[in-house]
């Protein structure tokens, strides 16, 4: 196959040949001599990873010219360009998803084939890079996903972790964690870009000076200087030429030794400086939802932010652009606050740096960023205790404290002296101990505020951001989340796309909207058929999986009732657990009970010092435990914790799921994505009004979501009212026969300590109205056993209608609400360059 682009070019035989040849020749060859070249393995003594590896490098090459003739494009056109400034990039694997978006995938998997090999197991060898928690990692990556789609162009900025989310073990059913090592077998898909590192200053002192024109100056003189160095990773679209960047920061020493040091003898003092600057890079904060105040935290956040906006401004400068142009040049959107510092580095950027007045640099920088809030929860709201923010960051502390005065003058005008108010808005918190409020400071430095579901931009606006919204009610907007249907769909269930492929063509996965054609099959007996085959194709392979993974044999014809998230209070997995335990003892009483067969499947990481949601994750697998083995129970009853929740894991479980426990105490879940991904894939949801649950209900029809429980405000009244759980356990027969089982050790070899203290929060406090939500669920529970076992041409219905009615959340659809809303982004479209002209 000749390519276009390189037909007169002395280097064409080389190129056309191995490098981005497609025709299945080729692409054999091109993955033998990557083997041979790369690995340096011939096929006899090539293990697994070689051929990871060999065909990463066979995918990569093929992606370069996308790449490349993206950025010279972007250069040549000065194009405006969206900037997602992220801690977290929960990318998942790369394999799959680059032959998908290329649209090489079946061209691969045959050419694998004809070598006797098999792509999916070389698939599975690739260590997936879990630079995320969770909801909010793994929504940037989405959003990198739809804005390369959409030919937008965008940079993502990130930390390069060396060790990302740990690696989740059990032992004796309590969850272990071992460090991850996802680069240890080497990362084919980043290029190290040395060339562009930068400085970063942390520590010391200001000094102030008056400069040459007579104007006071501020000098930062830090104790520390590290350097960051890019690593690049290329982000295609699906199906169009754009392959944008996503830029992550590793932190290094300035030079590889301090020879100062070494020369006075200070060997050990030379390595240490070396090694502590690395360390700031070097494992993601494990937390979900919660602030961990570490210094190092902060250093990490400050760390990625100055090198990120020193590189725009490298960028913008290398284009021959003027620093006023920074706001046209770029649109920078900040995931939550942890990149919040931006705000201040910008400022001190420009005015320190690069000596521009306060007004106008105030002025860049405000048009610059717009902050979105992921979380209402007041533990995960970030404010750093002011000495060490000035320890860290003496000069931004300055700064802040200006921003901060002027802004509160502005207070002042519009409110008058009502001093509550102020002390509520203020950039520091006085109200015992001082502290940096990140969320205040976002909302002064941006444009826009956004919340991440219709629900939650609400309650911000009644709650947490109250007083900003009063101030700046302009400033306020609502952005659903989304997620991309290429990897959860075309990628994670390919038997259900080539259904849908077939009855409405192929434009789907870019046009959600478009699966409100399947309605016109939901009556259709061989579609019908269909629809069910795939999704018991999708459980048998998911039965295998978890014999495997778990050692337990779990029945592909019961209901698959999946709960898979990080594992919180709020999201009350806690709940789920009383409602198996519910089952358990119905059974028990009587064995002779007719009930639908289900499969209780979870997976989810605790942070590593949550008490409590350690213990509920002990509670699931000691429930398993007795319920699994019961003869009583006849298999009609299992419970399995699948190991290890990440991208990977979770890819086979979304299209396996006939049930999608989406039970968050109103009120709480900012928006979810999970609940988007099953209902795509025709999982029915059981849910409270929260988050996005609330518009998948109104888009998939109330006739076709399981509703259960209280709404945020009655959950509001209730506490306002005093809330007393341990009535409705004195009220109701079978709670307190459910409470009783657990305390009396039955789950715990006899031992009455081990969820005393779970079993008491309940009780006592349950911020989360788990026990007032108990009854209302299980008749909900009752009452989608029924439906699913006495109704299910009913149940195929609303499955099919379900994903059919989808449209709305993909991500494409949330990135094209930013640019047109917020970020005023066009699209770009790309033509591959000349490979001649370009390497000329
Ligand atoms: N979220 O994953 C996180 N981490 C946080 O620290 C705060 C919030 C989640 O973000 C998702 C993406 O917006 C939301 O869907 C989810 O409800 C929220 O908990």
């Amino acid at each position: 196959v000749e390519t276009s682009f390189a037909r007169n070019s002395p280097l064409s035989v080389q190129v056309e040949d191995d490098r981005t040849g497609l025709s299945l020749e080729t692409l054999k060859r091109a993955f033998l001599d990557n083997l041979f070249y790369v690995q340096g393995k011939s096929p006899d003594i090539a293990t697994a990873k070689d051929y990871y590896m060999a065909l990463a490098y066979t995918v990569r090459d093929r992606m370069l010219h996308h790449w490349l003739s993206t950025g010279q494009t972007y250069r040549r056109t000065h194009a405006r360009t969206a900037v997602y400034l992220s801690a977290e990039f929960l990318m998942g694997p790369y394999l799959g998803n680059n032959l998908i978006n290329l649209g090489l995938y079946d061209l691969f998997e045959q050419a694998m084939e004809e070598l006797g090999l098999n792509l999916k197991e070389i698939m599975d060898q690739e260590q997936e890079p879990g630079l995320g928690n969770g909801g909010l990692g793994r929504l940037a990556a989405c959003y990198l996903d739809s804005m390369a789609t959409l030919e937008i162009p965008s940079l993502g900025y990130g930390i390069r972790y060396e060790f990302g989310i740990f690696e989740q073990a059990f032992h004796d059913g309590w969850q272990v964690e071992k460090t991850d090592q996802w680069l240890r077998w080497g990362n084919p898909w980043e290029v190290r870009r040395p060339e562009w590192a930068v400085h970063v200053k942390i520590g010391g002192h200001t000094e102030g000076y008056t400069d040459h024109q007579g104007r006071y100056q501020v000098n930062w003189v830090p104790d520390k200087v590290v350097r960051g160095i890019p690593y690049d990773t290329p982000i295609l679209g699906y199906q169009v030429n754009t392959a944008n960047t996503l830029r992550l920061w590793r932190a290094e020493s300035p030079e590889s030794f301090d020879f100062d040091a070494f020369n006075r003898g200070d060997y050990y003092g030379a390595v240490n400086s070396k090694i502590i600057s690395e360390n700031i890079s070097k494992v993601l904060y494990p937390n979900d939802d919660k602030l961990e105040g570490k210094q190092l935290r902060l250093e990490q956040e400050f760390f990625f932010v100055s090198c990120s906006l020193q590189d725009m401004i490298r960028l913008l400068m290398s284009e021959g652009l003027p620093l006023e142009q920074f706001p046209e040049k770029f649109t920078v959107q900040l995931n939550d606050t942890h990149p919040a510092v931006a705000i201040a580095e910008l400022m001190r950027l420009l005015v320190d740096d690069h000596e521009m007045a306060w007004d106008l640099a105030w002025e860049i920088t405000q048009k610059s960023f717009a902050y979105t809030n992921h979380t209402l929860l007041p533990e995960a709201l970030e404010r750093w205790p002011m000495y060490l923010f000035g320890s860290l960051l003496p000069r931004h502390l300055e700064i802040i404290f200006e921003i901060n005065r002027i802004f509160l003058d502005q207070v002042r005008l519009k409110f008058g002296p009502d001093n509550e108010r102020i002390a509520r808005m203020s950039l520091i918190e006085e109200t015992g101990g001082r502290y940096v409020r990140m969320a205040n400071l976002a909302c002064v430095g941006s444009h826009a505020i956004n919340g991440v579901a219709e629900l939650h931009t609400e309650l911000l606006k009644e709650t947490v951001l109250k007083d900003f919204y009063e101030l700046f009610p302009e400033k306020f907007v609502n952005k659903t989340n989304g997620v991309t249907p290429r990897r959860w769909m075309v990628l994670s269930n390919p038997r259900l796309a080539k259904l849908i492929d077939q009855h409405i063509g192929t434009a789907w996965p870019t046009q959600l909207d478009q699966l409100s054609k399947l309605e016109a099959y939901v009556d259709d007996p061989a579609f019908r058929n269909e629809w069910r085959e795939i999704k018991q194709a999708n459980k048998r392979f998911l039965t295998a999986r978890i014999e495997r993974l778990t050692g337990i044999k779990v029945n592909p014809d019961s209901m698959f009732d999946v709960q898979i998230k990080r594992i919180h209070e709020y999201k009350r997995q806690q709940l789920n657990a009383l409602h198996i335990i519910t089952l358990y003892r119905r059974l028990k009483q009587n064995p002779d009970l007719e009930i639908t067969p289900r499969t209780f499947i979870f997976a989810g990481k605790a942070a590593p010092g949550y008490f409590m949601a350690k213990l509920i994750i002990k509670l699931i697998t000691a429930v398993g435990d007795i319920v699994n083995r019961d003869p009583v129970v006849r298999d009609r009853l299992k419970v399995v914790f699948i190991p290890n929740y990440n991208v990977t894991n979770s890819q086979p479980i979304y299209p396996a799921s006939d049930l999608s426990e989406q039970i968050s105490t109103a009120g709480f879940e900012a928006s979810g994505t999970g609940n988007m991904k099953f209902a795509l894939n025709g999982s029915l949801t059981i849910g409270t009004l929260d988050g996005a649950n609330v518009e998948i209900r109104e888009e998939v029809g109330a006739e076709n979501f399981f509703l259960f429980g209280m709404t945020a405000d009655e959950v509001t009244a209730l506490k306002a009212s005093g809330y007393q759980p341990w009535q409705y356990y004195e009220e109701n027969a079978e709670l307190k026969g459910v409470i009783d089982l657990i305390s009396s050790g039955f789950f715990s070899g006899g031992d009455t300590e081990t969820f005393k203290p779970l079993i008491d929060n309940l009780l006592q406090q349950d911020r989360f109205t788990v026990l007032a939500d108990y009854q209302s669920y299980i008749d909900c529970q009752d009452h989608v056993g029924k439906v699913y076992q006495q109704d299910q041409e009913n149940w195929l219905r609303m499955s099919i209608l379900n994903a059919a009615r989808m449209g709305k959340f993909s991500s494409d659809r949330a990135v094209r609400e930013y640019c047109k809303e917020i970020w005023h982004v066009d699209p770009v479209s790309i033509e591959l360059q000349e490979y001649s002209k370009m390497v000329a």
